[in-house]
C-alpha cells in the first residue's frame, strides 16, 4: 500500500481494530465495514457508545451507513475531490495541529525551483512524458525533489536533489508497470537535511504548495464533482476538526472503495495528508485503518507473494537496474538514514536463510541466484499476455480469476490459451470448469487447456500462521487430517520443491544452483499428532513452525544450549550483514524468540488494553505504528486522555502502554550530528523512523502519479474533469485496450451510468466459498443490482424483475433491487445515475448468475497495477439477456440435512467462554 508507505514509511494499517474504540470520530470512506468486517465493527460501535461521531461517505447507503451518525453519498471515484475539500477546509480555517505539523511533518521542507504543480500545468505536474492519456513522470526532470539534499554520487544535479535517478522503479517498469508496495527505494539519497523554512512562509515550502494545490477544492466545487451538498462537506470537515488535536483523535478507515481505482493510491495519500495535518498519526484512536480483506492478505504482501518484492519489502533485483552485485544493489536500494540504513543486514540475512552454508561472502551470499525481474508479472499484465497466448502453464492456488478477476471474460480467455493449468482448491470453481461450463465460452472440444484439479485441505485441516489487518501474526491449529486425497498447500509446495531438487541433483549448470542450494529441510522431527493424540495419516507434511523460525531468524555463530541448534534472534536489531545471522523476513523477527516460544500462538489477556501478549504484531510487537508521535516533541503525552508512549526522564527511556516504535533510549532532545547515518541520523523528535528524515510526508515525491493527490476522473466516466478539463483521467494509467477489453474513455456518452461493485456479508468474493453452500445461498439467493427508483422509472425497470447491464466488456442479467440506497446525483449541472453490483455470482456452484466482473475492465494504476472495479461506465436496460444461461454445476443440499443440526458444545466454542464486549 504505497499510499501509506509514501506518507508514513510503512504500507500497513497503523493502528489495530480494537483501538477504534478509543476514537472520538471515525470517518469510514471506501469501506462498508459493518458488512465486510462485521466482527471488527464492534469496536467502532463501542466508540459510538462512548459518544464518538461516526461518519460514512459512500456511493450507497449501506449497513455501515445505517449505524453511522452522518452519511454522505458521493459519486464513485470522486473521493480525492471530497478529501481535497476536507484538506482545504483544515488549511483555510486554520484548524491544523500546529505543533504537530511543524515538528513531525515535512511541511517546512523547500521543494526545488523547477517544480510545477498540477495547478500550474492544467492537471499535470512537471516532468511529464506522454500524450496525457498514458505516460509517465520523470521526477528528477520535474524537480520534484527537496532543495538542499545533495547527493552527487547518485547522479544528482548541481543544485542538489533528493531524488535517486528514477524513484522506485522495478524491472516491470520496462513495460511501464508498477513499483513494489512500499519498498524501501525512497527517492531520498542524501543524508543531508533539506532546506527548511520553519515559518512556513517560503513560497516553495511544502506547506505553501499544499495550500495552493488544494485551494480550488472549495465546498461548491466539491459538490459539483461529487454530487453531495457543500454543507455536507463542511459538516464532515467540522466534525473531523472538532475531534482532533491534543485531547481528541479521529480515525480514518478505508478498504476497497479507495484501493480499486486508478487513483486509489492518491486517495489514500490524501487521507494521509489529512491525518498528518490534524495530528492524528501515531496516537490512540487515530491513524489510518486499512481494512484488509481475506485472511493473511497482509501476510502475503509481507512475505512477497508480490512478484517484485522479496520478503520484508526488499525490492526484487531487476534486470534493467544496477543490481548485478550485492554491493550495487545495496547502494542503489538501501538508504543511508533511518531504519532502512540496515538494508544490507536484511538482504544478507535473507540470503543466508534461503541458501544456508552455500551463501558465503565470496559469492555475494548467493545474491546472483535471485531471479531478476525483467517484465511486469502482476496479475493484470500477466493475464493480458496469457490471453494473447504467450503463457504455457499456470498454477492456481486459492484464487478464482475466471470468476473474480477484473474483466473475468479476458481472464477465462487466458486460461483457455494455456497448455496446462493446475488448480488447487476446495471447490470446482469457474477457473477449473471454464472449459465445460462457461456459457459465454466456445465448446469444450475447441479448448486445448489440460486442467489438473488438486483437492486442497481446508483451514481446520492444516496449521500455520496468518497475518491480519493489524499486522498481527496468529497461529491456527490443525483440528483434523484433510479428507481423502486433499493436502495442504504447504504439503504440495514442499513436495514439489523436493522433487525438483531431486530432478536437478548433480547439475553443474549455473542456472540450477539457486534451486540446488535452497535450504529445504522442514521435515517434522517427531511424527505430527492430531489434537486427540493420534498420529496424523498424512505423510510428508512440512513442519511450519520450522518455517516460522527460519522467518524469525537465527544467530548462526551461537548455539542454543537446549537445542544445540543456532540460537534464535529476538529482534531484527540483532541481524548482521556479515553472514553470521539468517532471517527469512526481518519484519517478522521476534515472533519466535526462543525454541519453545512461538508468540503467534500466545493468547494471554492482561490488564494492558493493547493486549501485547495476544499474538505478535510486526514490527517488534508494536501495536500502534509511529507511536512516538503520541507524545509532544519534548516527549510528554499531548494529553492525559490520549497518552500512549512517553519519555520517562528518570529512567531515561520511552515507556507507556505500547512498545515504542522508536529507539527506547533516544531522548527527545537528541539532535543528530552532521553526517550521521542510520538511526543516529533520526532526531529524538522524529517519529516516522522508516522515512529517511523521520518525518511524515505531506508532500511525497516517491509516488509515480505525482507528489500531491489530484482529482482525475476514472478511466471510464460519463463526465469530464471539472477541476482540470484538459486532463480527464490520470495521465499515468496503463490501459490494456483490445478486442477483449474494450474501454469507453472519459467522458463517455455510450455508457452514461456509473457502476460500482460491492460485497455482501452472506457471500465471499467471487463466491466459491459461499455459492457451494446451501444455507448461504438461501440467505442471498440471486444476483441483483441496486438502482434508484428514478433510474428504474426512466428505463421502465420494475423492482425484483429482470434488468440487463452492458459495458464495453460484456453484458449480464440480474434482478432489479430498486432502492433509495442510491440516489441520482447532480454532477456538473446534470443528473448522473449510479448502480451498485455485488460480484459474488458466476457460473459454478449450486446457484449461478450474472457476474459483475464480466463487465469490469483491465486498467492499471501506475503504482501497484490496481484495476478500477469500483468505478466504471455502463448502460442499464429493462429485461433479460438473450441466449443461453448457466445451470448449477452442483446440486443443492436438501434441508434438513441428514442427522439433524449438530450441537456444538460451549467448550468447543472459540475460547470456550461466552465473552461479549
Ligand atoms: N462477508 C464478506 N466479508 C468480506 C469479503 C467478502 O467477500 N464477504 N471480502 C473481504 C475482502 S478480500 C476485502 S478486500 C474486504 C473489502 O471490504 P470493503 O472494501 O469494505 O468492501 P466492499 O463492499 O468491496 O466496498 C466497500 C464500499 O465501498 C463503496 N464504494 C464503491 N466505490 C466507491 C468510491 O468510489 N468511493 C467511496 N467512498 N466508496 C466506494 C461501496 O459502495 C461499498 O459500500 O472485505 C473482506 N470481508
Ligand atoms: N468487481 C470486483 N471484483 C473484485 C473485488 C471487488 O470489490 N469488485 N474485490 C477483489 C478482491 S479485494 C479480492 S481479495 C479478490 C479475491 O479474488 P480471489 O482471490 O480469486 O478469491 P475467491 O474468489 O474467494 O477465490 C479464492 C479461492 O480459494 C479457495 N481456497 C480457500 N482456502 C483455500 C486454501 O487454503 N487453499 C487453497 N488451495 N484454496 C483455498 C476458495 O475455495 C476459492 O475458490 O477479488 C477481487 N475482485
Ligand atoms: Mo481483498
Amino acid at each position: 500500500m504505497p499510499g501509506l508507505g509514501a506518507s508514513f514509511g510503512r504500507g500497513a494499517a497503523t493502528n489495530f481494530q480494537q483501538d477504534m474504540a478509543n476514537s472520538d470520530c471515525i470517518l469510514f470512506m471506501g469501506t462498508n465495514t459493518a458488512e465486510a468486517h462485521p466482527v471488527a465493527f464492534r469496536w467502532p460501535m463501542k466508540a459510538k457508545e462512548n459518544g464518538a461521531t461516526l461518519i460514512h461517505v459512500d456511493p450507497r447507503f449501506t449497513r455501515t451507513s445505517a449505524l453511522c451518525d452522518v452519511f454522505v453519498d458521493i459519486r464513485a471515484g470522486s473521493d480525492i475531490a471530497f478529501l481535497g475539500g476536507l484538506v482545504n477546509h483544515v488549511l483555510t480555517q486554520d484548524k491544523w495541529f500546529k505543533e504537530y505539523v511543524l515538528a513531525y511533518t515535512n511541511a517546512s521542507s523547500i521543494i526545488q525551483d523547477g517544480f510545477r504543480d498540477s495547478e500550474d500545468l492544467d492537471g499535470l505536474f512537471s516532468g511529464y512524458h506522454g500524450d496525457g492519456a498514458t505516460g509517465k513522470y520523470d521526477a528528477q526532470e520535474g524537480h520534484w525533489g527537496f532543495t538542499g539534499c545533495g547527493n552527487q554520487e547518485s547522479g544528482a544535479g548541481a543544485n542538489g536533489t533528493m531524488l535517486k535517478e528514477e524513484p522506485g522503479i522495478q524491472g516491470h517498469d520496462l513495460q511501464g508497470g508498477a513499483q513494489a508496495h512500499s519498498a524501501p527505494r525512497e527517492d531520498v539519497a542524501g543524508a543531508d537535511e533539506p532546506l527548511r523554512d520553519p515559518t512556513l512562509q517560503h513560497p516553495s515550502c511544502v506547506f505553501q504548495i499544499l495550500k495552493r494545490h488544494f485551494a480550488r477544492y472549495t465546498p461548491e466545487v466539491v459538490s459539483r464533482v461529487c454530487g453531495c451538498t457543500p454543507e455536507q462537506l463542511t459538516r464532515v470537515a467540522e466534525l473531523l476538526c472538532a475531534n482532533s488535536g491534543r485531547e481528541r483523535t479521529t480515525c480514518i478507515a478505508y478498504a476497497l472503495g479507495w484501493t480499486q481505482h486508478t487513483t486509489g493510491v492518491q486517495m489514500i495519500r490524501t487521507a494521509g495528508i489529512l491525518q498528518l495535518l490534524l495530528g492524528n498519526m501515531g496516537r490512540p484512536g487515530g491513524g489510518i485503518m486499512a481494512m484488509r480483506g481475506h485472511s493473511t492478505i497482509q501476510g502475503s504482501t509481507d512475505l512477497a507473494t508480490l512478484y517484485d518484492a522479496l520478503p520484508g519489502y526488499l525490492p526484487q533485483p531487476a534486470a534493467d537496474k544496477e543490481h548485478e552485485t550485492l554491493d550495487e544493489y545495496v547502494k542503489h536500494e538501501g538508504m543511508t538514514t533511518g531504519v532502512w540504513a540496515d538494508f544490507r543486514k536484511y538482504i544478507v540475512s535473507l540470503l543466508k536463510a534461503w541458501y544456508g552454508s552455500a551463501a558465503t561472502p565470496e559469492n555475494d551470499f548467493g545474491f546472483g541466484w535471485l531471479p531478476r525481474v525483467d517484465a511486469d508479472y502482476s496479475q493484470l499484465a500477466y493475464f493480458d499476455r496469457m490471453a494473447k497466448g504467450e503463457i504455457k502453464g499456470y498454477f492456481l492456488f486459492g484464487q478464482n480469476p475466471g470468476g473474480g478477476g477484473p474483466n473475468a471474460g479476458l481472464h477465462r480467455a487466458g486460461l483457455r490459451n494455456l497448455d496446462w493449468l493446475v488448480v488447487a482448491d476446495w471447490f470446482e470453481i469457474e477457473s477449473a470448469v471454464f472449459w465445460r461450463s462457461d456459457p459465454t465460452g466456445p465448446p469444450p472440444a475447441d479448448i486445448k487447456t489440460e486442467v489438473f484439479f488438486l483437492p486442497a485441505a481446508a483451514a481446520p485441516e492444516k496449521e500455520g500462521s496468518l497475518t491480519n489487518t493489524q499486522r498481527m501474526l496468529q497461529w491456527h491449529h490443525k483440528a483434523m487430517d484433510p479428507q481423502g486425497d486433499s493436502r495442504s498447500d504447504a504439503w504440495f509446495l514442499y513436495k514439489l520443491g523436493k522433487r525438483l531438487k531431486e530432478l536437478y541433483a548433480g547439475s553443474i549448470d549455473p542456472k540450477d544452483q539457486a534451486l540446488l542450494n535452497l535450504t529445504w529441510d522442514y521435515d517434522y522431527d517427531e511424527e505430527p499428532r492430531l489434537p486427540d493424540g493420534t498420529r496424523s495419516r498424512i505423510e510428508g507434511e512440512p513442519d511450519l513452525e520450522k518455517v516460522l523460525q527460519e522467518i524469525n531468524g537465527h544467530r548462526l555463530n551461537e548455539t542454543d544450549p537446549s537445542t544445540r541448534e543456532p540460537k534464535l534472534v529476538s529482534s531484527f536489531s540483532e541481524l548482521k550483514a556479515d553472514g553470521t545471522t539468517a532471517c527469512g523476513c526481518w519484519l517478522y523477527s521476534g515472533v519466535c524468540p526462543a525454541p519453545d516460544r512461538n508468540r503467534s500462538k500466545e493468547r494471554v489477556r492482561t490488564d494492558n488494553p493493547l493486549h501485547p501478549e495476544w499474538g505478535f504484531a510486526w514490527p517488534d510487537n508494536r501495536r500502534v505504528l509511529y507511536n512516538r508521535a503520541s507524545a509532544d516533541p519534548d516527549g510528554k503525552p499531548w494529553s492525559e486522555r490520549k497518552k500512549l508512549v512517553w519519555w520517562d526522564e528518570s529512567q531515561r527511556r520511552w515507556v507507556g502502554l505500547d512498545r515504542p516504535d522508536f529507539e527506547v533510549g533516544k531522548p527527545p532532545g537528541y539532535r543528530p550530528p552532521p553526517d550521521a547515518t542510520g538511526m543516529a541520523a533520526i532526531g529524538g523528535d522524529r517519529p516516522f523512523i522508516t522515512k529517511p528524515d523521520g518525518l511524515g510526508w505531506l508532500y511525497a515525491p516517491a509516488v509515480k502519479d505525482g507528489p500531491l493527490p489530484t482529482h482525475y476522473e476514472p478511466v471510464e466516466s460519463p463526465v469530464g474533469n471539472l477541476l482540470y478539463p484538459k486532463q480527464t483521467c490520470s495521465p499515468t494509467v496503463r490501459m490494456f485496450d483490445g478486442p477483449l477489453n474494450r474501454l469507453s474513455r472519459t467522458p463517455t456518452g455510450e455508457f452514461p451510468v456509473v457502476a460500482t461493485t460491492f460485497r455482501l456479508t452472506e457471500h465471499y468474493l467471487s463466491g466459491p466459498m459461499s455459492r457451494f453452500n446451501s444455507w448461504l445461498n438461501e440467505l442471498q439467493p440471486e444476483m441483483f443490482v441496486e438502482l434508484s427508483p428514478e433510474l428504474a422509472a426512466e428505463r421502465g425497470i420494475v423492482h425484483a424483475d429482470w434488468l440487463t447491464v452492458v459495458s464495453g466488456r460484456g453484458r449480464i442479467e440480474a434482478r432489479a433491487m430498486v432502492t433509495r440506497r442510491l440516489r441520482p446525483l447532480l454532477i456538473e449541472g446534470r443528473i448522473v445515475h449510479q448502480i451498485g453490483l455485488p460480484f459474488h455470482w458466476a457460473f459454478a456452484g449450486e446457484v449461478v448468475g450474472g457476474n459483475a466482473n464480466d463487465l469490469t475492465s483491465l486498467v492499471a494504476d501506475p503504482n501497484v497495477s490496481m484495476h478500477e472495479s469500483k468505478a466504471f461506465a455502463c448502460q442499464v436496460l429493462a429485461g433479460r439477456l438473450e441466449g443461453t444461461a448457466a445451470g448449477p454445476t452442483v446440486k443443492a443440499v436438501r434441508w434438513p440435512i441428514r442427522g439433524g443440526i449438530p450441537v456444538t458444545p460451549t467448550s468447543a466454542q472459540p475460547e470456550g467462554e461466552p465473552e461479549h464486549g
